[in-house]
């Protein structure tokens, strides 16, 4: 790992950018952001209550919270998604049981407008795990054909920290490409 932030390297120098790791709770968002050792993790509550975890590291700003049930909430969440460049998308491929919510949870996100440019990297996490789904299951129980954003599906473990790296500089890419 280390070398992760290097992958970053070019977006530094240029405007900020704001990524969000989203996901059911469980999904590995929390292992992932710290694996990526992008730096500090804080972790607020804001006064509605629920928990923000966020790192900066020179002008990237990676904010993490949990979605699925809290709908009474959701619009509160928009003080933390405006200018987002890219979600980070994590799914727990064990989990065949909540994929359907986690679903609706990135379809209810993806349809906020200031949302509709953000670039959507979906990691198809715990992959280590027998009997995860394949990043094709995981395409086609998140309905992703229908999309309107970029993304693209990555297999992952993050406990292993495999398929991070690939991801992220994907991920790079797009948002190098993007300006
Ligand atoms: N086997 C396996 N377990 C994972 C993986 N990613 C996260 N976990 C475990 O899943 C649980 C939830 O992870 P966490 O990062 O707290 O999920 P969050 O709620 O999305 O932040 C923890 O016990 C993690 O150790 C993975 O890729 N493989
Ligand atoms: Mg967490």
């Amino acid at each position: 790992m280390g070398g992760l932030m290097s992958y970053f390297s070019g977006l530094f120098g240029t405007r900020e950018r704001r990524i969000l790791i989203l996901g059911l709770d469980g999904a590995g968002k929390t292992t992932i952001l710290y694996k990526l050792q992008v730096g500090e993790v804080v972790t607020t509550i804001p006064t509605i209550g629920f928990n923000v975890e966020t790192v900066n590291h020179k002008n990237l700003k990676f904010q993490v919270w949990d979605l699925g049930g809290q709908t009474s909430i959701r619009p509160y969440w928009r003080c933390y998604y405006s200018n987002t460049d890219a979600i980070i998308y994590v799914v727990d491929s064990v989990d065949k049981d909540r994929i359907g919510i986690s679903k609706q949870e990135l379809a209810s996100m993806l349809a906020e407008e200031e949302l509709k440019n953000a670039v959507i990297v979906i990691f198809a996490n715990k992959q280590d795990i027998e009997g995860a789904m394949s990043p094709g299951d995981v395409t086609k129980a998140l309905g992703l054909s229908s999309l309107k954003h970029t993304y693209q599906v990555f297999k992952t473990s993050a406990i292993k920290g495999t398929g991070l790296e690939e991801a992220m500089e994907w991920l790079t890419t797009q948002l190098t490409q993007q300006k």
